[in-house]
């Protein structure tokens, strides 16, 4: 045991009228919400990045985060480790996600780099099973370092592409060696800062190659799990390739890779492209490309990904209603990809953000249940469209459809949208 969360205990659910901060009100791991356990719906899992390997610096200032594990050695790696694995029993969260650079030393070439991983894996395999905790997804870190700033596929220099795909391979071998659900690929810095020095042509192409060469290795290994794409549309470059779901959805189709390749939807980054959360949920739904959330909350005027803890009840409702109607999660899960604020010092601060995260995506989930349940949302929906119902227009052609609104003096009438009534029934639910 290390120190650091001395004198927290472990969080149970203790209902909506306790007093006691370290408890859940919302969220009873065990409650049968459809039919199966809340846990089974949620699919917690804690970022390793920003709760153990973010400094809480910020563009005017660095560090304000004293972790004692911070530093470059094996040892600390395996205290933070130590540490990590901790606030995942506290919280009875049951899976995390990391990325390499997150979880072990930087090494002085690649072999060392993946020299340490490895060390490090074999740590974690330990620690889950010890633990019962699960690898939601790993990933591979192909922007922080300088190496990556002009891209990773996407770089112009061939010697880029190549250490981007030897670590996206050993990025992989840790999540299968860890029994991880799936393998992430977010942008990074695939995307360009000024047209006047970029092949957008031909960063496309190795982004496409880069992406084939990843699921080509994924069926060789025989891993199980779904790899998904996280779109994100600008930040850390000021276009990123991989706006949004619908933008990766035409990159997919170009390559063949759509049968393939799944959505980790973030909140923030739908806000940064515009759209809302459960905007993007439903567009990766109706491509049947769903598959993971990235569950935060950003900023609505910042402009960039402020990675706040959520705790927005009536927009998570929301955001899991298009879940439940996407079925559920399958091998995906909700991963906090949120970070304290960086006055946010204290041990118990990790602590409760976490516990306020849970919570709030457990009232959300049950809101939206209880949307499903009742029906009278879906029921709106299915009468705004009865019409199609008994319709064949879909497949006729225009000189019939010319006849046949002639010949029945066809004159449509405007129905109401009734969204102000939609949005009073949903409020009913909170
Ligand atoms: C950054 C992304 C990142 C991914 C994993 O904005 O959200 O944290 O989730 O690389
Ligand atoms: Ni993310
Ligand atoms: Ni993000």
């Amino acid at each position: 045991m290390t120190d650091f969360f001395k004198d927290i205990p472990a969080i149970s659910y203790e209902g909506p009228e306790t007093q006691n901060e370290f408890a859940f009100r919302q969220y009873n791991p065990d409650e049968i919400v459809m039919g199966k356990p809340l846990k089974d719906h949620l699919r917690f899992a804690c970022a390793y990045w920003h709760s153990f390997a973010w400094p809480g610096g910020d563009p005017f200032g660095g560090q304000t985060f004293d972790r004692p594990w911070f530093g470059d050695t094996m040892e600390l790696a395996k205290l933070k480790a130590d540490t990590a694995f901790e606030m995942f029993q506290i919280l009875g969260a049951p899976y995390y996600c990391f990325h390499d650079a997150d979880v072990r030393p930087e090494g002085a070439n690649f072999a060392e780099s993946t020299r340490n991983l490895e060390e490090i894996v074999d740590y974690f395999a330990k620690k889950q099973a010890d633990t019962g905790m699960k690898l939601l997804w790993g990933t591979a870190n192909l922007f922080s370092h300088r190496r990556f700033m002009a891209g990773a596929a996407t770089n112009p220099d061939p010697d880029v592409f190549a250490y981007s795909a030897a670590t996206i391979k050993t990025c992989m071998d840790a999540t299968v060696k860890l029994g991880g659900e799936n393998y992430v690929l977010w942008g990074g810095r695939e995307g360009y800062e000024t047209l006047l020095n970029t092949d957008m042509g031909r960063e496309r192409k190795q982004a496409g190659r880069m992406l084939q060469m990843v699921v080509d290795y994924k069926h060789k290994i025989g891993f199980k799990g779904a790899i998904l794409i996280e779109p994100k549309p600008q930040e850390p470059t000021k276009h990123q390739y991989d706006y949004d779901v619908a933008t990766v959805y035409g990159f997919l189709k170009d390559f063949g890779l759509e049968n393939e390749v799944k959505m980790n939807i973030e909140q923030g980054h739908a806000i940064l492209a515009g759209h809302s959360f459960e905007h993007e949920l439903a567009t990766a739904r109706e491509l049947g490309i769903f598959g993971s959330i990235d569950m935060n909350r950003n900023d609505y005027q910042s402009g960039w990904d402020t990675d706040q803890f959520p705790n927005n009840v009536p927009e998570m409702a929301l955001a899991y209603y298009e879940v439940l109607r996407a079925g559920g999660f399958t091998t995906g899960g909700t991963n906090f990809d949120a970070k304290l604020r960086r006055q946010s010092l204290d041990a118990e601060d990790l602590i409760l953000a976490h516990v306020g995260a849970m919570d709030a995506c457990a009232a959300g989930l049950k809101t939206a249940a209880a949307m499903l349940d009742d029906g009278k949302l879906e029921a709106a929906r299915d009468a705004r469209y009865a019409g199609w119902e008994t319709s064949d227009l879909l497949g006729s052609d225009l000189s019939s459809i010319e006849t046949h609104v002639r010949s029945n003096d066809i004159n449509p009438a405007p129905h109401s949208g009734k969204q102000e009534r939609l949005e009073n029934l949903v409020n009913s639910y909170l």
